[in-house]
């Protein structure tokens, strides 16, 4: 394998980025070398486990673990910190690029705004079957991203990167399409045990997707505006997954508490910039 893989992604094609924009979501086959997807199956190995359940729970929540109280039903999600990673932040770089491509907003001075990082995860789904330390091993429930990441404006958008090949046994992506039109439909939180179809049965009117289909190195990319949801994982395994959530150069905070980013030192409605949202176009 080669140890500089300066390029690891394709660039996406003028097809795609008008799926993005039509549809919310589009998925780009063959994006992602399968070399650098090996790379990123091990890391996350060595980080959670092969049972993908066995990376530490946080001092203090060791009981609520033990209870089944600890975690998100959707995915065990593991933060990665890319960026200071010598095979995740090449990677991180092309998913840059590509996703100024695909959101393609025009900047006030001309040409294509840029984007920035805003974080990245491993997000193994656990198998339906087992109890786990960390729950995720139920469905996806479905919903939108946008007001879960405590920013003032939308554009961010989610690479989503399965690091095996699955289908929807393993509780693949769905997507509502044309769902980024609907406006902003809260946080999944408050749905209780609904989901967004059953909260807003006008998204029932748009074409809901199939579960996709993934070889190694495909991926799918969604908006932050578009509904989307997963199966249960139905195999004895984990379902490998990583994340990539990118958001426009101008992005900033809307002042709400987020369980994503530090934000004691910022001040409601501050650019998320600097060292930890680096631009990465
Ligand atoms: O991996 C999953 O099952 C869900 C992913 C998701 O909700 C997201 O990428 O926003």
């Amino acid at each position: 394998m080669n140890d500089q893989l300066t390029s690891p992604c394709r660039t996406v094609t003028s097809e795609e980025v008008d799926h993005l924009q039509e549809h919310g979501w589009v998925k780009l086959a063959q994006f992602v070398d399968p070399d650098v997807i090996a790379r990123m199956l091990d890391l996350a190995h060595d980080a959670m486990g092969d049972d993908a359940d066995s990376n530490p729970i946080p001092p203090g929540f060791e009981q609520a673990a033990e209870d089944g109280n600890f975690g998100l039903d959707y995915f065990n999600a593991h933060l990665t910190f890319g960026l200071s990673n010598p095979v995740l932040r090449p990677l991180l770089e092309d998913v840059g690029k590509n996703a100024k491509l695909l959101q393609r907003r025009a900047a006030p001075d001309g040409g294509l705004l840029d984007t920035r990082y805003y974080s990245d995860f491993f997000v193994p789904k656990l198998p339906s079957s087992r109890k786990s330390m960390h729950k995720g091993n139920g469905p996806t429930a479905f919903h939108q991203d946008f007001i879960t990441f405590a920013v003032d404006r939308s554009g961010g958008m989610t690479f989503w990167m399965p690091l095996e090949a699955y289908g929807p046994e393993a509780g693949t992506m769905s997507f509502v399409s044309g769902s980024h039109r609907a406006g902003v439909l809260g946080d999944y939180t408050t749905y209780g045990e609904r989901d967004a179809l059953e909260v807003f049965p006008d998204l029932r009117q748009l074409e809901l997707t199939e579960p996709v289909t993934y070889e190694v190195g495909d991926i799918t990319v969604h908006t932050h505006l578009t509904v989307h949801g997963a199966g249960e994982n139905t195999m004895d395994r984990p379902r490998w997954a990583y994340l990539v959530v990118t958001q426009p150069e101008d992005i900033c905070w809307n002042g709400s508490p987020c369980p994503n980013f530090r934000t004691r030192d910022l001040r409601q409605w501050e650019p998320l910039a600097g060292e930890r949202f680096p631009v990465i176009s």
